[in-house]
């Protein structure tokens, strides 16, 4: 008899690293060790518009990095990368996100903010709005441009509104980058991190009514994050731009035609997602009162996989920017990520109890099986589930030394 999945119970929060600049997404390397993402803290050089704040401007200064934290020691292992901020250090934009690939190399995403036009006519920094290449890890400031977003942007303005770029959310699935622009509203991709990029889907927009003048205004749908669900298909959180209106970001789910389908709604201020060995989805909430109201506690939600939602972090979270779930099941979380010098990584420990109920169990390995066996009889397929493994790094290990097709 099948139990049902259980609702993880968080047992224990301990802060791994502190003083960060802005930290954004983060992963786990080859080595085991978490990597994050620094978006940094500005500088005194050249300026551009702040996009949320009139009148006011983003400075430019070298102070991105990428951190690892590895057995209690914390150090930038990359420095130097490109970042722009408001004077205190503020709402900056940086490097967002960085993911290793199966072979263990590693690549980050560089955001902006802003017109792909200002980065080459103001700041002229060509990193920003780039996928970049991580060439090694240290201390210094050695990385290889490998693709434009920033002049995909300005070329096709896929959604039809502003030129705009901030690449938020990097996934590497297959040998594919996938990367989500949080202002240009869309979810590209690129082969082999070397060919045309390629436009997976635009996300809609919605409108409201501006609480200020009164008249409809557009809500830029502003997508920040995309992970790979249980059924292959990918699913992608929503923040919700202006007026940010609390319980109306959506997950989506890429369909097979490509186009966005609601998969789980009501959440406010969505910034990174993560799906656990069960299926299970973990949405983190970046402010969960609302941009525009007063407390600036995240909130971290859990659906199950027959949909039920339970929020099971909140006020131990202060605007929260990155969530990765490790092998073990436990959640890492960048915390006060909108802040330089302020910014955590938190682990947030489960009661170990909660195993994953055979059903879930079943469904991971008739998935697996299937996508292991697609040319044979699945039938006939039969392995063990690795934990932590991946459907996509599997059939290179194992059809290496064993042929399913004779
Ligand atoms: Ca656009
Ligand atoms: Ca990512
Ligand atoms: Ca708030």
């Amino acid at each position: 008899m099948f139990e049902p999945v259980k609702t993880p119970q968080i047992s224990q929060i301990e802060v791994l690293a502190s003083g960060l600049d802005s930290p954004r997404k983060l992963s786990f390397g080859p080595d085991g060790a978490l990597y994050v993402a620094e978006a940094g803290r500005g500088g005194t050089g050249a300026s551009i518009p702040s996009p949320s704040i009139p009148g006011a401007f983003l400075s430019y200064g070298a102070t991105s990095a990428i951190t690892r934290i590895q057995n209690g020691n914390v150090k930038r292992v990359v420095t130097g990368l490109p970042s722009v901020a408001l004077p205190d250090g503020s709402d900056a934009s940086g490097v967002h996100d960085i993911e290793f690939d199966a072979y263990g190399n590693a690549y980050a995403i560089v955001g902006l903010a802003s017109n792909p036009a200002n980065r080459d006519t103001l700041l002229q920094v060509p990193d920003f709005s780039h996928l970049i290449a991580i060439d090694n890890f240290d201390g210094g400031a050695s990385w290889t441009r490998l693709r434009d977003f920033g002049v995909y942007e300005q070329n096709n303005n896929p959604d039809g509104q502003d030129v705009i770029t901030n690449l938020f959310d990097l996934l590497i699935e297959d040998n594919t980058a996938y990367v989500v622009d949080a202002g240009a509203n869309d979810l590209l991709s690129v082969r082999a991190f070397g060919g045309e990029l390629t436009l997976e889907t635009v996300f809609p927009s919605s409108t409201a009514i501006d609480p200020l003048t009164g008249e409809s205004v557009v809500i830029q749908p502003v997508p920040t994050s995309v992970a790979v669900g249980p059924d292959g298909a990918l699913y992608v959180g929503q923040l919700t731009g202006f007026p940010f209106q609390t319980e109306t970001a959506k997950v989506y789910r890429i369909n097979a035609e490509g186009k966005p389908e609601v998969y789980a709604d009501g959440f406010t201020h969505i910034v990174d997602l993560a799906f656990d060995k069960s299926g299970g989805l973990y949405v983190l909430e970046y402010d969960a009162d609302g941009l525009l109201n007063g407390s600036d506690a995240g909130a971290l939600i859990y659906v199950s996989p027959d949909g039920k939602t339970r929020t099971i972090a909140d006020d131990e979270l202060t605007n929260p920017t990155g969530l990765e779930i490790g092998a073990d099941g436990d959640i890492y979380i960048s915390n006060k990520g909108f802040v330089a010098g302020q910014g955590e990584v938190l682990r947030l420990s489960l009661e170990k109890d909660t195993t994953e109920g055979c059903a879930a169990l079943y469904d991971r390995v008739r998935h697996n099986t299937t996508t292991l066996a697609a040319n044979s009889d699945r039938a006939d397929v039969y392995y063990s589930v690795v934990p932590n493994s991946t459907a996509d790094r599997l059939p290179i290990a194992v059809t290496s030394g064993w042929d399913f097709t004779g």
